[in-house]
């Protein structure tokens, strides 16, 4: 395992390419995350910026917003009583900060979003984590598409920025190079406990050939949504923490037959919460949110954010 003691350590972030209204990855960094399945850059947005989005969502974590509605939650401790919450995440911050899809930040990344998946790529999510001071635990190995509908096929990217600086020390993230190009591995509940927000990969894999990337605040990591990867433990007496953004193209019916019964079971603590406070009444303030920043551009758009509202509701997924 890696300890953050022996990582090999990723090529230096690069700088992107500067393309009027937004950026653009050159062309060589384009080529490298189509081989590797991921890239480190070094800024895609300003200091002052990323400054203004720490604050922000620090005081996000410190009011606890969105916990009644089930996204606010530790990440890795489901309901082990023995198991530390030393990892919270937020859900969709854009909700409780409108703004935040205006940022030179979210257009940068959209724009990069665009160059790699195509034009009809769109931000499916929003994400902020906190990995505590001192004890902030590491995230276990996976692969995003393990949290999806096995039956689909997707085309998704995550763009994960650092809002400090982030090395191994404090939990910067670290990648298996090429296992993009793989098949979604077997995964499991961390810790045997379904109601975990985490999933882990259990098949095995060569996590020697890991490479950890450093990056300075405001810089970012772009992940292919098969890579294998995990964020290292925080063990310095400062919380780090990361905006991340999920783009993606509307998913296809899945060209392979693929079952992933590690969802079967799955029921975390914000799904149970979460349906609840959508039966209530917060399905309209779901749509409301998202009539608000303007996500219903096309009817496709519409359509698609409702259906995944229900099967969010109705499903693990
Ligand atoms: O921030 C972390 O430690 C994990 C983030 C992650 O797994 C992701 O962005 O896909």
């Amino acid at each position: 395992m890696n300890t953050g003691q022996s990582v090999k350590l990723a090529p230096q972030p690069t700088s992107v390419q500067d393309a009027g209204e937004s950026v653009s990855l050159t062309r060589d960094q384009f080529e490298f995350f189509q081989n590797q399945g991921y890239i480190s850059l070094r800024q895609l947005t300003t200091s002052e910026e990323v400054s203004g989005l720490k604050a922000s969502i620090e005081d996000l974590f410190k009011r606890r917003v969105g916990e009644k509605e089930g996204a606010q939650e530790d990440f890795l401790a489901g309901q082990k009583r023995d198991v530390r919450r030393t990892a919270p995440q937020i859900m969709n911050p854009v909700n409780y900060l409108p703004d935040l899809h205006k940022t030179a930040c979210f257009k940068n990344a959209h724009a990069i979003a665009k160059q790699l998946l195509g034009d009809n790529a769109t931000c499916i999510c929003d994400l902020a984590i906190v990995k505590e001071a001192n004890f902030g635990t590491a995230t276990p190995w996976h692969q995003d598409e393990a949290f999806r509908d096995p039956s689909m096929d997707y085309h998704e990217l995550n763009i994960w920025v650092a809002l400090q600086d982030v090395t191994v020390k404090n939990g910067c993230l670290l990648y298996l190079p090429e296992s993009h190009k793989n098949e979604v591995l077997e995964h499991g509940a961390p810790n045997n406990d379904p109601t975990s927000q985490a999933l882990e990969c259990i098949a095995p894999f060569d996590k020697d050939a890991a490479v950890a990337c450093e990056i300075p605040a405001g810089g970012c990591t772009i992940h292919h949504s098969r890579m294998l990867h995990s964020g290292g433990p925080n063990v310095t007496d400062r919380p780090r923490m990361a905006y991340i953004m999920i783009f993606g193209t509307p998913p296809t019916p899945a060209s392979t037959v693929r079952a992933y019964p590690w969802l079967k079971k799955r029921e975390t603590l914000a799904q149970a919460q979460r349906r609840r406070w959508m039966l209530r009444g917060g399905v309209f303030v779901a749509a409301w949110r998202k009539v608000r920043r303007g996500d219903f551009k096309s009817w496709g758009a519409a359509i698609g954010s409702i259906t995944r509202s229900f099967r969010n509701m109705r499903s693990n997924y």
